[in-house]
């Protein structure tokens, strides 16, 4: 299958097959599994600009709901790592008179509220009503509206130019990044930028972290992809930042073109993405055959604890584990249920697989035999936490262990 990319219009060839999927953050009840959405889940890499991209897209109205259940603030982590980020800002970017930062998908508030509390001027531009009223209960002034270049022109129409629009693990997810790219050139100042953070595509490959592909990832980037977008929309790579969040992240600093001088960091993450071969088919190609070894082992493994008589259960329900429960065939005959922390998941099941979301307590009760570690990148708040579980964890990225 072929299709054009949604940057260049070049040809998009897919490399990676993951399968007939739902939406990664449906999470169903379970009395309301008749109309679920499915959609092939084929991943691409454009041939003249290097993007990684879905070749199905599922209309952000149907992802970014009122009752879209990612809370950002989801570990603490995150939450020390947000606050770290808006710090920055204020310390960097937002030094001058009266300075005006916009964050697109602000979720609850985890960045924008250091921001409030500190007194600049703000606006978080967020589609979904239940984050955003959490935003707005931190003090968080927020636009619900997803943000294109019309919402842009809005913008600085009302509050003038922005010194910094800030994104992260949301710019990936617009499947109009050339209408997002316009829109930064529209509401930036002459010396603002835009900076964001989202999971790297060589993080995916050296991990084989295939389950950060679902419907809301409309792209994975890379620097290489990330400075080509950013050319054919009057924008320029000014700086990358390599981070440890999300299992590996990418920050991503664009400015006017000719207002910055690019940091060395840009041209050297570039020369690394061409030794790693980030930019071609075969890598993909590659991670897809490393992807089938892992569903062969997970699969294995899961059924011969089952046919031993041990106990699994399932550890975290990030859009993850939606990926990776219908690549595998994974349901509640090898999986009998998921605890995750956020209430807005429980007393609902993974969709398509079906596996009930659970409040961390009944997996303490349960004490099972063994838990897969679906929200991996947290590997070491989840243990610090879970620290009396007496069972063991099983992991899969990059490859099926047993802890
Ligand atoms: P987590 C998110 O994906 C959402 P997800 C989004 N789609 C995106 O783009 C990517 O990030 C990059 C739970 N948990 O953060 C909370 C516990 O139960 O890996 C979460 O449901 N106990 C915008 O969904 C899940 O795990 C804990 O102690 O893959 C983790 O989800 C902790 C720390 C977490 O994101
Ligand atoms: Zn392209």
């Amino acid at each position: 299958m072929e299709t054009s990319c949604r940057i260049c219009a070049g040809p998009v060839k897919g490399s990676v097959d993951l399968g007939v999927q739902p939406r990664g953050n449906a999470f169903p009840k379970a009395d309301d599994l008749a109309g679920e959405f499915f959609y092939r889940l084929l991943v691409g890499m454009c041939d003249s600009c290097a993007m990684v991209q879905l070749m199905a897209d599922i209309p952000q109205e149907v992802r970014y709901h009122d009752q879209y259940p990612y809370r950002a603030s989801n570990s603490t982590v995150h939450s020390d790592h947000f606050a770290g980020v808006a710090r920055r800002l204020l310390r960097t970017e937002l030094t001058g008179f009266d300075p005006f930062i916009v964050e697109i998908g602000c979720n609850d508030g985890v960045m924008l509220a250091s921001i409030a509390d500190a007194g600049l001027r703000h606006l978080g531009v967020e589609p979904s009503q239940e984050v955003a009223a959490l935003a707005k209960s931190k003090g968080v002034r927020v636009l619900s509206s997803f943000f294109d270049e019309e919402t842009a022109g809005e913008i600085r129409a009302q509050h003038g130019p922005a010194d910094v629009i800030f994104g992260a693990n949301v710019i990936a997810h617009i499947s109009h990044l050339d209408s997002v790219l316009k829109g930064a050139v529209t509401l930036l100042g002459p010396n603002g930028v835009f900076v964001f953070e989202e999971p790297y595509l060589g993080a995916v490959v050296e991990q084989t972290a295939f389950d950060l592909f679902y419907d809301e990832h409309s792209f994975v980037f890379s620097v290489s992809s990330i400075r080509a977008a950013a050319r054919l929309f009057g924008l320029e790579l000014v700086d990358a930042e390599p981070l440890a969040i999300h299992g590996g992240s990418m920050r991503y600093t664009l400015a006017k073109r000719g207002a910055r001088t690019p940091a060395p960091a840009v041209a050297e993450l570039l020369a690394d993405e061409r030794a790693r071969r980030l930019d071609r088919h075969a890598t993909l190609e590659d991670l897809s055959r490393r992807a089938e070894r892992v569903r062969e082992d997970l699969t294995a493994l899961l059924r011969e604890l089952r046919a031993d008589g041990k106990r699994v259960a399932g550890y975290g329900a990030p859009a993850k584990i939606t990926t990776v429960t219908n690549y595998c065939g994974i349901g509640t005959d090898l999986i009998p249920y998921v605890c995750d922390s956020t209430p807005s998941k429980q007393d609902r099941v993974v969709a398509g697989s079906h596996i009930p979301v659970v409040p961390p307590s009944v997996f303490a009760e349960d004490s099972p035999d063994y838990a897969v570690l679906f929200a991996w990148n947290h590997a070491k708040e989840i243990m610090a936490k879970e620290s009396g579980f007496t069972g063991r964890w099983i992991v899969y990225v990059p490859e099926v262990r047993i802890l």
